[in-house]
């Protein structure tokens, strides 16, 4: 049987890990060691210190690399490390073309960290091919999708992106951690890296932090690896085991996250109070033609505004009982999140703006609870909201 034509939920249950050889143990055991005894100096059995490898990381690595169908896979102590390093492949001079619906972080990272080392770049509105176009430069090295995006949902045409940016002498750089590799698969679209920040779905469960790099670029995965290894931003052996144990369960907890936002987002479009709904598999979404091209569902996440004002919508979000009030999103339990006060808070407003994110929206990551728990709640949410005398003081953050 070749391994290699196995289907993604096989996949995501076997790939990387076999049966500890020394007991049969059919979990990945969790290395908890920092350094490995060596038979005389240099000659070792693969593993010399915890930071340049340990083998809970190496079979979470297999793992996530063969869900992407790329060759090589890195792990890192958290998303933002993960980029962080695949930014460290730049030198001052150099220019990104980025999404402008990104993660807050991701565009901070860019806005104040490495604009400060030299390294200049250009949000575009990702789903316009022809604003991409107009944004390269000669010193541009990378072109950052982020799709769907975090919090619009808005997705960008990945293959003819990937022609742009290729043709301008720019790597292409895919954060698919909305997505996943069960609803869709960059590579095979012409990215050269993909970003994962695995605290989301690929854990699932809202109990790990960590991030992830993919490629098949064996050159890119050398310098990668060197990066990992000398920058030290690695993940410990339990969280490794935290996610492996959640990627075995990724293929079948997608569907529901799928079947739950498709409803909730059909439920939120027809209710007189809301505004807008954000979610590609809405067949009037701006997003929903390109999102059918190139992905297999259209994910668990939704994003609404209310009719009113931003007093109106922070009441809706302080008043749901099932959906908390938190950052992160891709656990198993429904999350309701305020961009504008929380997640993209670090995106100045007037950026905010530009990329379309109003303050009055209200991102749901909606989990894998019955659905007609998850309904009835946003139903007495949005009613109870309506009533402003029930206004809260303040919205956490
Ligand atoms: N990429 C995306 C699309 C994200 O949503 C996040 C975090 C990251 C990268 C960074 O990953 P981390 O370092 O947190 O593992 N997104 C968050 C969010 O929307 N709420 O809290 C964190």
């Amino acid at each position: 049987m070749n391994k290699d034509k196995l289907k993604i939920a096989t996949r995501a249950i076997h790939a990387g890990q076999q049966p500890d050889p020394s007991t049969g143990a059919i979990m990945t055991p969790v290395y908890l060691t920092s350094t490995y005894v060596q038979s005389a100096p240099a000659e070792h059995l693969g593993y010399e210190y915890a930071r340049s490898g340990n083998p809970t990381r190496t079979a979470l690595e297999a793992n996530l690399a063969a869900l992407e169908d790329g060759k090589y896979g890195l792990c890192f102590a958290s998303g933002l490390a993960a980029e962080n390093t695949l930014l460290h492949t730049l030198k001052s001079g150099d220019h990104i073309v980025t999404a402008r619906d990104v993660y807050g972080g991701t565009f901070r990272l860019f806005d104040k960290i490495w604009k400060q080392l030299g390294v200049s770049f250009t949000a575009v509105h990702a789903w316009n091919l022809d604003e991409i176009r107009g944004a390269m430069q000669p010193n541009t090295r990378l072109l950052w999708l982020e799709s769907p995006s975090n919090p619009l949902l808005t997705c960008a045409d990945i293959a003819g992106a990937a022609e742009i940016g290729h043709a301008g002498g720019a790597k292409v750089i895919v954060d698919n951690t909305f997505a996943t590799p069960i609803l869709q698969r960059p590579l095979s679209l012409g990215a050269d890296v993909i970003v994962h920040s695995v605290t989301k779905y690929l854990g699932g469960h809202s109990d790990v932090i960590g991030g992830a790099l993919v490629t098949n670029d064996e050159e890119l995965h050398e310098q990668l690896r060197f990066l990992q290894n000398a920058l030290g931003g690695v993940p410990g052996p339990m969280d490794c085991f935290l996610v492996l144990r959640g990627t075995k369960t990724l293929a079948v907890r997608m569907k529901q996250h799928c079947e739950n936002a498709a409803k909730i987002a059909e439920y939120l479009a027809q209710h007189a109070d809301v505004e807008r709904v954000y979610y590609p598999g809405l067949v009037d979404d701006p997003s929903h033609e390109v999102a059918s091209r190139q992905m297999s569902d259209y994910g668990g996440m939704v994003s609404v505004e209310l009719r009113g004002d931003l007093e109106r919508n922070r009441r809706f979000a302080s008043s749901t009982k099932v959906f908390a009030l938190a950052e992160s999103l891709g656990g198993v339990e429904s999350l309701i999140n305020h961009p504008a006060s929380m997640t993209h808070a670090s995106v100045p407003k007037e950026e905010r703006e530009k990329g379309g994110l109003r303050d009055t929206l209200m991102r749901l990551s909606v989990g894998i609870e019955d659905v007609e728990d998850l309904i009835a709640d946003l139903d007495q949410a949005i009613a109870v909201s309506r009533d402003s005398s029930s206004s809260p003081a303040t919205v956490a953050g």
